[in-house]
């Protein structure tokens, strides 16, 4: 076995990726919970001038609506206690559900308090909220992200939020039904210049039509997928899980790539594009590469998905 997943972690490694991204979240989580709020708040409304949140049907919202019901009822003071527990990542009843919770509910789960707080239902932000000098300069860089990194931090801080899921100890995600697979006429196949790979081609396709159940035969047992910013996910058990959970109606558009022999009998393929989510529709189309690790016999032993740092790493094929 020439590869190990650490080792396969690097093919090529060229490839340059949004740091900008984690380093901005890394700001973020050190201010106080009520700029954090705040701040949010103010990149939404912002970024709602350029793109268009496409949110309704984005996520099944049946497994919050309990908790959401429960914030209506309140006060404007426990309001805004709820939302500073959640950004204090405190232990309490509503924190624990949250943690539950994949990143789609709880995305719909803020984007229903934002409606609300537009309509006075919920607490505002107070009028004339002073950011401090440091959520001040995040957000001004938020403003220099392109779109698609904006949405990332917004998503990510979003996910962050609540108990942490951790300390929980062993419990189920609550997920939203899996939708069933696109028909076959409904289907579309990508074409992508320079690859020819059927694993490949394949994987966005399926990808594409949620058809999770074709999809994990193209990994290998042991094989792992490292999505944008976090840790590989090993065996296809996890795999399989972290796409019925975490990756409904995405809509990949690779543009192109390069594929080129390894050792052993290994396939390095590295393909680039736009990725679309069902929050913003075709308003953000996310610079992406895919970076393949093909086995002998075709199948997926490792698979990185990165957001890039800029729309020029496109053309990057480098090895
Ligand atoms: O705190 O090949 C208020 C994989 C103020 C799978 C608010 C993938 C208070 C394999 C405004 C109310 C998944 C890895 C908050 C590919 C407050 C694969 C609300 C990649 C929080 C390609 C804020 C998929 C709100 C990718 C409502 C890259 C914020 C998917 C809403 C990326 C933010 C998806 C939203 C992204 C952000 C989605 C809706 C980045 C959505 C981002």
């Amino acid at each position: 076995m020439p590869f190990t997943i650490d080792s396969a972690r690097g093919i090529f490694p060229n490839t340059l990726s949004a740091d900008a991204v984690p380093a901005t979240i890394a700001r973020f989580n050190q201010l106080s919970a009520e700029d954090q709020l705040a701040l949010i708040w103010f990149a939404y409304l912002e970024m709602g001038k350029t793109i268009t949140v496409a949110a309704p049907g984005a996520a099944n919202m049946v497994f919050a609506e309990g908790t959401m019901n429960a914030i209506r009822q309140m006060n404007f003071a426990e309001q805004t206690q709820v939302m500073c527990d959640l950004a204090n990542r405190a232990d309490t009843p509503i924190c624990r559900t949250y943690a539950t919770w994949t990143a789609n509910i709880k995305l719909g789960f803020w984007f229903q308090l934002g409606e609300w707080m537009e309509k006075g239902i919920v607490a505002p932000i107070p009028q004339g909220y002073q950011l401090s000098a440091n959520a001040a300069a995040v957000l001004q860089t938020i403003r220099t992200l392109d779109p698609g990194q904006q949405i990332t931090v917004l998503r990510n801080a979003v996910v962050d939020l609540g108990y942490d899921p951790g300390k929980l100890g062993e419990f189920n995600k609550v997920a939203e039904p899996v939708v069933a697979p696109q028909a076959a006429a409904q289907r579309t196949k990508v074409s992508i210049e320079g690859i020819t790979n059927q694993t490949v081609l394949d994987y966005m396709d399926n990808l594409n039509a949620n058809d999770f159940d074709v999809l994990i035969n193209l990994f290998t047992d042991d094989g792992a997928l490292q999505p944008p910013f976090q840790r590989p996910i090993v065996g296809r058990d996890a795999i399989y899980k972290f796409f019925r959970e975490e990756c409904q109606n995405l809509k990949l558009l690779p543009e192109r790539g390069v594929s080129e022999p390894t050792e052993d009998g290994f396939n390095q393929i590295k393909v680039t594009g736009k990725v679309q989510t069902p929050w913003f529709g075709a308003s953000v189309g996310m610079n992406m590469s895919w970076r393949f690790l093909l086995n002998p016999d075709g199948k997926i032993f490792f698979v990185a998905i990165d957001l890039l740092a800029s729309p020029k790493e496109l053309l990057n094929l480098m090895r």
